[in-house]
């Protein structure tokens, strides 16, 4: 067994950025030399431009804006604007969901495929299920699920999974998040000119959009695409370039909305299309993804992952592409004029996500069969112009079993169980392997990848490094693939891990890094999280976890963190948010929310310093604890 080296990766992106010079095609590596270094007052987050007298950019000269803000104000009303996109663009993903499941029909194209989770939401928002069929009851909970978005009075929902202590947390710092669109909006509102530039409620708001992102708008997205399309549950997969099949016809699929993805993958095979790809010369049809969508898929059907955030390119530039079909978020507008330098098809679906140089199909829930019908068809077709001597697929795969959603972590440990000791159906197991010190903590790895970190390195470098000290991984979004990639995720890296993890591995039979889904599917974490506190008495800010996003670079990330520091998960970044401009802004991330929510920022650029932190972090909690 041998990991995939990112030196590895890079010299199969290398070969592809030749094929590139061939077809004049630009490409992210040449753009982000052009655009550094960045601006150093945007980068410190002290440019403020919401208000035509500006932009007004501080300056020991001019410390003050126009209309008298200090920089304070401005790095924290530009944070509180960044959370607010997050949780917006998290959110409106969910409520897409919400929307999907309200179209649900037993006719299909969507149908309901996990009753049993639909009931099990119900119950917990207290609809009457007794002698409904299951499709007036999916309405229903959709219908109050979109609700939760414009709520009048109260609080979300699904605050109620969280531990009792956190609850209270919330309610007593005032971030319990009211209505989603409502937090967006008051966020907003508190950022434009002339209302908040008092760090403290800055950051305090910054807390509840993440809140609402989190325990609101991602967990409708998680729970709802769970009930539309399965439970994940664990399954073998392949990830990076060489999962593209150079005689059949490549679809890959990218973005984050799985009511597409889903579809795409249906059509794709189904036996007529198949045999209409055969009459067209390919020998078949390979659906593969990208980013989070990917996840979605990879994680419910098995499919292939081509990818993460900064390969997205490179499936266009194998030259055996025949369609990239994107629905919203993460998706390079450069993939337009690069398409163009190929036969590539790049199909946009989505109001949200209208790019140049695309064909633009818009994709319907009420249309969603006709639609993803005439995509896959209009790949096969492309098929034919192809130019033979621009195709290169890097011979690079590996292995990864997917599909660690909660549900699925509870009945695998349940396996492991000692049926004497450990109650079936909780998270009991794994508590005793944290409490017996076989495993010492867990991290949660998520996040994209960016440029100003060498892709993929830091992701794959603090896993290696946690499972070598018996510290189990969950992995979500582009750190999930990055890991895929790098054959993290094969059940034989248990060869890397530290004693006590390798004998886990080997008992459960499961990979020391768990992939659990996409992005939205952090609140996958969160509920993890609650479960884990509830079983063990304990609050969430005493467990041995923190969170990491090293190579984040979205403003769904920043909302992320939020959401997982007010959990109480101590958060942990590889590069800064724009808040090294105001020192009691950095100071209040980095130290004072801990006395709001028991948890805070660490921003480390020095990824092995950043490793050491956690670790340090993890063995201090356990210290605490006296395990
Ligand atoms: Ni997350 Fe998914 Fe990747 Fe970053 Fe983008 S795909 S929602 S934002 S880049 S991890
Ligand atoms: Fe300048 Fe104030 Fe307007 Fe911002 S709000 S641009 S600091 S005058």
């Amino acid at each position: 067994f041998k990991l995939t080296t990112v030196e590895e990766f890079e010299a199969a992106t290398e070969k592809l950025l030749e094929t590139g010079k061939k077809v004049g095609a630009d490409a992210w590596q040449y753009r982000a030399a052009k655009q550094t270094p960045h601006c150093k007052f945007g980068e410190q987050g002290v440019c403020c431009r919401i208000c035509a007298m500006g932009p007004c950019r501080i300056t020991p000269k001019a410390p003050r804006g126009i209309c008298g803000c200090d920089v304070h104000g401005i790095v924290g009303r530009n944070y509180l604007k960044f959370t607010a996109g997050g949780a917006a663009t998290h959110s409106d993903h969910g409520r897409e969901i919400c929307h999907t499941l309200y179209c649900a029909k037993p006719e299909g194209p969507y149908k309901v495929k996990d009753p049993e989770k639909l009931l099990r939401i119900a119950k917990e928002w207290g609809v009457e299920t007794e002698g409904k069929d299951i499709y007036d009851l999916a309405h229903e909970v959709a219908y109050l699920g979109l609700s939760e978005y414009g709520k009048v009075f109260g609080t979300q929902n699904f605050l109620k999974r969280a531990p009792q202590h956190t609850q209270e947390i919330w309610e007593r710092e005032e971030i319990a998040p009211r209505a989603i669109d409502r937090e967006v909006s008051c966020s907003l509102h508190m950022s434009h000119m002339g209302c908040s530039s008092l760090p403290e409620a800055l950051i305090r708001q910054s807390l509840r959009a993440g809140l609402s992102d989190g325990w609101g708008g991602s967990m409708a997205g998680t729970e709802f695409s769970d009930v539309l399309f399965g439970t994940p549950k664990p399954i073998e997969t392949e990830a990076n370039l060489g999962v593209m099949v150079a005689e059949n016809v490549n679809i890959v699929v990218h973005g984050h909305d799985p009511s597409l993805s889903e579809m795409i993958c249906e059509y794709a095979d189904d036996p007529e299309m198949i045999a209409y790809a055969k009459e067209m010369g390919a020998k078949g049809i390979t659906v593969s993804g990208v980013c989070c969508t990917s996840n979605e898929v990879a994680m419910r059907r098995g499919i292939p992952m081509a990818g993460n955030f900064l390969q997205q390119e490179n499936v266009v530039l194998t030259g055996a592409c025949e369609a990239i079909v994107v629905d919203v978020q993460c998706i390079f507008p450069a993939l337009g004029p690069l398409s163009k330098c190929f036969h590539t098809k790049f199909v946009t679906t989505s109001p949200i996500a209208q790019m140049p140089d695309a064909e633009y199909i818009r994709f319907n829930a009420e249309t969603a069969g006709e639609n993803a019908k005439a995509i896959v068809k209009m790949a096969i077709e492309n098929f034919k112009n192809r130019k033979p001597e621009l195709v290169h697929i890097p011979d690079m795969k590996q292995k990864a079993t997917v599909g660690y959603s909660v549900e699925a972590i509870v009945k695998t440990l349940d396996g492991v169980a000692n049926s004497q000791v450990d109650e079936m159906g909780t998270t009991k197991p794994l508590l005793e392997c944290i409490t017996s010190g076989v495993i010492r903590g867990a991290v949660a790895m998520v996040g994209c990848n960016n440029p100003k970190v060498r892709p993929d390195t830091a992701h794959i470098e603090l896993m290696k490094k946690m499972i070598a000290n018996d510290i189990i991984i969950i992995a979500s979004g582009c750190s999930a693939q990055a890991a895929a990639k790098a054959g993290l995720m094969d059940k034989e890296a248990k060869e890397l891990c530290g004693a006590g993890l390798k004998r886990v591995c080997e008992l459960a039979d499961i990979p020391p890094v768990l992939h659990m889904g996409s992005c939205v599917d952090i609140s996958r974490m969160m509920i993890l999280a609650a479960e884990l506190a509830k079983d063990s008495g304990l609050n969430i800010s005493q467990l041995p976890v923190v969170g990491c996003a090293p190579e984040w670079m979205s403003e769904k990330a920043v909302s992320i963190g939020n959401y997982v520091v007010a959990t109480g998960i101590d958060t942990f970044l590889g590069v800064d948010p724009y808040v090294s401009g105001s020192d009691q802004i950095a100071q209040l991330l980095t130290e004072g929310v801990r006395d709001w929510v028991e948890a805070a920022y660490t921003v480390e650029k020095d990824i092995d310093k950043l490793g050491d932190a956690m670790i340090a972090r993890i063995e201090e909690k356990r210290t605490a604890l006296g395990i």
